[in-house]
């Protein structure tokens, strides 16, 4: 059934509806499976907001006003362009705020498996003021941990963190010795993606000792320590739970504590629980299991730049957004793009400008596979180093142990502050001297010829 008489309007004007701000505009790149696309288009609209596959009796003209239009298709592009009305999307009943997973049920619902589409992937999307003014946005962010940290807010220096490795598989003690080591010259401890309340390490059992390795830390530097214990859960009631006892065990240390939130796997109400109930801490967002669908190989979904705004409307403090890649993790230039519609008031999609309306920022996280010899590249990629960066393996592979793995990176950011080759820098920094002697496959890649200069 053709339904492109009722659900599209190419003559619509994208600036007309950016004036209006009565609309989210969502670009998408389709395929029909078969036959016209903009017959495939319209249906897509259809199926996402007010109809189905065949007309229903009762339909009213008030229906037909709320339905959602496409304004753009572009066959040969494979891209079109989706005005939902504000109307479509659902309400809290508690204070008349946003709901996030009400915009991804229309967005990206059961439009993505019908059965005349081949594929659609959300590119990006647009929310007018009068919506995006509905969300939490973020509480915290870079600024609020510096202030912890007690560092000027305007500081440019990168919150130097780590994730305790192995992955999994460390008791309780060893953890917070994990943490200890490396708290003497790094600023960031997070948990792992899934570590928690596993048999072999009791989650309030570890976090006893990690609380006791922050105060000793904090006492044999004189810096404030910063920990992001991961609250995820599938309950709200365990998230809460878990966020408490970590928030009594830290006791006059609380406001060191981050909580991490497996964001997309846990999804909107895990990372809205926290937001709301802990709006003090910073929320550490982790968008592990993202690349499900943000992969350039996924042709369904939507991309991490998409992600990243989700996450910061939802309230996200700070999450991650790739190395740009220079990391281990899928990623390239497109995660500059990520990085940047997360932290600036105004920023550019591939789509759609976004203005953001006073919404705090949400700080970008640079993880995945980096190390002192990478952080430099990184660095002189992204051109600033207002980021907090963790390096898991980096550190933990040090030949000396972690903390000499967290000066490393220190002195990593010193020399690309400074402007100086890091095999240079290296001469008068040995930690970040024996980070080459700890990653050679990095050395060789991204400094030919380390090896002569450094033997001496
Ligand atoms: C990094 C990390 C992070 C990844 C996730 C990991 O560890 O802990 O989960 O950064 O990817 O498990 O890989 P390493 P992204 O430093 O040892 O790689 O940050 O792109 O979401
Ligand atoms: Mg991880």
């Amino acid at each position: 059934m053709d339904q492109s008489s009722r659900y599209a309007a190419l003559d619509l004007p994208e600036a007309r509806l950016i004036a209006e701000g009565r609309h989210v505009l969502a670009a998408y790149a389709m395929r029909p499976k078969s036959g016209d696309y903009l017959a495939a288009a319209a249906h897509f609209a259809a199926e996402s907001s007010t109809g189905t596959n065949v007309e229903v009796g009762t339909t009213d003209d008030f229906t037909r006003g709320v339905d959602a239009l496409v304004y753009a298709a572009d066959e040969d592009a494979g891209v079109m362009k989706l005005a939902f009305p504000l109307a479509l999307f659902d309400r809290n009943i508690t204070d008349g705020k946003a709901i996030l997973s009400s915009l991804l049920t229309l967005l990206v619902g059961n439009n993505q498996g019908m059965g005349d589409i081949a594929y659609a992937k959300l590119l990006d999307f647009y929310a007018p003021p009068g919506y995006l003014g509905l969300f939490d946005g973020p509480a915290a962010n870079i600024d609020d941990m510096r202030r912890v940290l007690r560092r000027p807010a305007g500081d440019a220096e990168p919150v130097v963190g780590t994730i305790v490795k192995p992955k999994l598989g460390l008791r309780p003690q060893l953890f917070a010795d994990a943490c200890h080591a490396f708290w003497l010259s790094g600023d960031f401890v997070k948990n792992d993606e899934p570590q928690g309340n596993q048999p072999f390490a009791p989650m309030l059992e570890t976090m006893r000792a990690v609380a006791d390795a922050m105060a000793r830390a904090q006492d044999e530097t004189g810096e404030a320590k910063l920990f992001s214990a991961n609250v995820t859960a599938d309950d709200p009631a365990e998230i809460v739970a878990r966020g408490e006892a970590v928030l009594k065990i830290f006791g006059e240390n609380a406001s060191h504590i981050a909580f991490l939130v497996d964001g997309f796997l846990a999804g909107p109400t895990a990372v809205t629980c926290v937001r709301r109930t802990f709006p003090g801490q910073f929320l550490h967002y982790h968008r592990a299991g993202h690349g499900a669908i943000t992969s350039p190989q996924s042709q369904r979904g939507y991309t991490a730049l998409v992600l990243a705004k989700l996450a910061r409307m939802a309230g996200a403090s700070g999450i991650h957004v790739g190395t740009f890649g220079v990391g281990k993790m899928e990623g390239g230039p497109t995660d500059r793009a990520a990085a940047m519609m997360l932290d600036q008031p105004v920023a550019e999609g591939p789509f759609f400008r976004q203005e953001w309306g006073g919404m705090k920022a949400t700080t970008p996280i640079i993880s995945g596979g980096m190390n002192a010899l990478r952080l430099p590249v990184f660095f002189a990629s992204l051109g600033h180093a207002n980021v907090i960066q963790t390096c898991g393996g980096g550190v933990f592979g040090h030949l000396d142990g972690p903390a000499a793995g967290a000066r490393s990176l220190r002195q990593a950011v010193g020399a690309w502050r400074e402007g100086v080759d890091p095999v240079r820098y290296a001469l008068s920094h040995r930690e970040l001297a024996r980070a080459f002697a700890s990653f050679p496959g990095d050395a060789d890649a991204l400094y030919p010829g380390w090896r002569e200069v450094l033997a001496g």
